[in-house]
């Protein structure tokens, strides 16, 4: 069945513009939705339709809110197979990862429709007698969120749903080639009774939705960009939003390093690091770039990663395999150009490079040993199945390695030293650090989010995205019945 999927704004489906078809991976023959593509105009309409329709919402007590979230809760878990098979046929991701992606909407709305009772601002002693402080957390107005398509679900929701628990509306712009996972999860949100403009659904291309926010945050009808994908466009969306005065929440790319201690578990590490570089195809931004492996485990290591890496099952993401094909035709375009990347002093381990034969866009794992820190395979994001493999001698050394490509989203650390773990810690640039743990896999309300080239050091997840999302109000209240003066009437004893 080919699903039709057009744009919805304040409520009413917007049927014209252009073409676009959302493909399965597996089977590229095969459509999975039709999908009409706005422009800039829609864009900016979507925004002045939710900036409509946001002070209403505001006015909804927040502990009203929790419990329109709770609602959502329910019905993605009482839909998860269906979303989950959706997403499966319509990004390639394995059914079983899918299913944890949808856990992970109802653990997010779990955690925020207990905070619609919270939400907490504070009270504050004043310098002056009859006098007292209070600060509010209030909404930010319209947030227009942007993501990226291998998590089509799961990363979307942690922007919407604390978003609209703080009392905001929402723009949503999702990957196209995502596009009917993110209209199942629209309708789900819009089913659990949101009034009608609260969250509109955009689907428009890179170009036009640029041009849409430009002309959104110039007319002042959006005060928050969220966005999720790639640093190069991330750059982008944060001179944009500069331009406007904003500051963006941006959730960038990595080249996320794993350090393999001497003393560490090396069958454990060999695990982490397949399941990291290799389980969502290396498409996750969270995946293991590069592996720093102390040179006296080197070979021991090498051989147990590489045995793991030949065992695994790649293939139709509906059976049991590590991973199944790449997201789309463009970005196994991409990858094919980072695979030029490799150089005649690397070691290509375990066997062949590049597309594996047959219709859907699957391509060989591919370790690569005797990568050099100045090697652009080093250096740059891969978003593919593609580890790199370098080896370290001192503690610091490996810190160094870790730190260098710029980035700085995860990080794990292998080792049995408590020592190691908090030096390492203290001195990778990296907003998460795993021990004894693959570089993915984060919790839903653990501070997710980077640094450097992985974003500009905002957080989600958890309490630390309220501060995305709303903006304190300072209040002073003078019950005196005289005028105090800050500074000059401070109350002596
Ligand atoms: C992403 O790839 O954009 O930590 C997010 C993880 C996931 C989220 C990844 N829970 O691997």
């Amino acid at each position: 069945m080919t699903r039709q999927i057009v744009s919805v704004i304040g409520g009413d489906e917007l049927t014209s513009g252009t073409p676009y078809a959302s493909v399965n991976p597996a089977r590229p023959s095969q459509t999975v939705a039709r999908v009409t593509l706005t422009d800039a105009a829609g864009f900016a309409d979507a925004c002045r339709a939710a900036s409509a329709a946001q002070r209403e919402w505001a006015r909804v007590p927040a502990p009203v809110r929790g419990r329109v979230i709770a609602s959502i809760g329910r019905l993605v878990e009482a839909n998860t197979e269906a979303l989950a098979r959706l997403v499966t046929e319509e990004i390639g991701k394995p059914y079983a990862e899918a299913l944890g992606e949808v856990r992970e909407i109802v653990d997010t709305c779990d955690f925020f429709l207990g905070e619609g009772r919270r939400l907490y601002g504070q009270t504050i002693p004043s310098e002056m007698p009859d006098k007292s402080l209070f600060t509010f957390r209030v909404p930010v107005g319209v947030a227009a969120v942007v993501t990226a398509g291998n998590f089509p679900v799961a990363v979307p929701s942690w922007y919407l749903v604390p978003a609209l628990l703080c009392g905001n509306a929402v723009v949503w712009k999702p990957a196209e080639y995502a596009a009917a996972s993110a209209h199942a999860l629209y309708r789900l949100f819009a089913a659990a009774g949101l009034p009608a403009g609260v969250l509109g659904i955009v689907f428009a291309d890179g170009e036009q939705t640029y041009a849409g926010l430009d002309r959104a945050l110039g007319e002042g009808l959006v005060q928050k960009v969220g966005f999720t994908g790639s640093s190069a466009v991330g750059r982008r969306v944060g001179e944009l939003c500069g331009r406007h005065l904003q500051s963006p929440c941006l959730e960038l790319g990595g080249k996320n390093p794993m350090v393999v201690m001497p003393d560490a578990d090396l069958d454990l590490a060999a695990e982490g690091a397949l399941f990291s570089g290799f389980g969502t195809a290396g498409q996750r931004c969270t995946s293991l770039g590069t592996v720093i492996v102390h040179e006296d485990v080197h070979d021991a290591f090498l051989r147990r990663f590489t045995d793991a890496v030949r065992s695994a099952k790649i293939g139709d993401p509906n059976g049991d395999v590590l991973y199944g094909p790449l997201l789309d035709h463009r970005f196994a375009e991409r990858y094919e150009e980072y695979l030029g990347w490799i150089q005649p002093h690397h070691t290509v381990l375990p066997g062949p490079v590049g597309r594996i034969d047959g219709e859907g866009l699957y391509y060989h794992p591919v370790v690569v040993d005797g990568v050099r820190p100045d090697d652009r395979l080093f250096l740059e994001e891969t978003f593919g199945p593609i580890v790199g493999v370098t080896t370290f001698s001192t503690l610091d050394e490996a810190i160094d390695l870790a730190n260098r490509p710029g980035y700085g989203l995860s990080s794990s650390i292998y080792t049995s030293d408590p020592k190691a773990v908090f030096r390492f810690r203290e001195g990778v640039s990296a907003g998460m650090v795993s021990v004894n743990n693959s570089t993915s896999g984060a919790e839903a309300h653990l501070p997710f989010g980077g640094n450097g080239k992985s974003g500009n050091g905002s957080r989600q997840s958890g309490m630390w995205v309220l501060d995305q999302f709303t903006r304190w109000q300072a209040m002073n209240w003078d019950y005196s019945g005289r005028l105090q003066k800050a500074q000059m009437d401070v109350a002596e004893i």
